[in-house]
């Protein structure tokens, strides 16, 4: 029996930060948390992008674009879409994932996942460097550790 895990590397990986603008004092700690993620984990500055989306529900789109340059080796959506008083919150939350999950379903390049869905600002600032971490740091070892495990699965190549 083999147990295989990734081991979340990024010497060598180009890396594709996309990000929203919307709530941005959230977003940005969250890119903050995926940056410091990628060079503490071996990721040269120099091969990791960030691109700035208005809001949540054009991530998708960004991402696709990102996997399908061939430029990167993993992709990092980051956003944060918070609850009002409408029900506007389920559409950007909902079809915001739907879009990133078909992303990520459609390629073989890994895709952090970095959405944070909250009932409010307090919700959003405690997970954007907050008591329950950076989600944008998580998001981004994710990506690392997948990538590496494609590579054990001999999904993407060495270089
Ligand atoms: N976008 C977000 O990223 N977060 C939100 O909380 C949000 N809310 O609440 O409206 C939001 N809306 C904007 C949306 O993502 C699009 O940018 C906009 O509709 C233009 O297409």
């Amino acid at each position: 029996m083999a147990e295989l895990s990734g081991t979340p590397r990024g010497q060598g990986r180009r890396i594709a930060v996309v990000a929203s603008r919307f709530n941005e004092p959230i977003t940005r700690a969250l890119v903050d948390g995926a940056l410091d993620a990628l060079v503490r984990h071996g990721a040269a500055f120099e091969d990791i992008d960030v691109f700035w989306v208005p809001g949540a529900w054009e991530l998708p789109l960004a991402v696709r674009g990102a996997m399908g340059s061939e430029r990167y080796d993993a992709v990092v959506a980051l956003g944060a879409v918070i609850r009002g008083d409408t029900p506007h919150f389920d559409y950007v939350a909902g079809e915001a994932s739907r879009g990133l999950a078909d992303a990520a379903n459609e390629s073989d390049i890994p895709l952090g996942f970095g959405l944070l869905t909250c009932d409010n600002v307090e919700q959003a600032e405690e997970r954007a460097g907050g008591v329950h971490g950076n989600k944008g740091w998580d998001a981004a070892v994710a990506a690392l550790e997948m990538a590496d495990l494609m590579q054990h699965l001999d999904v993407t190549d060495e270089s």
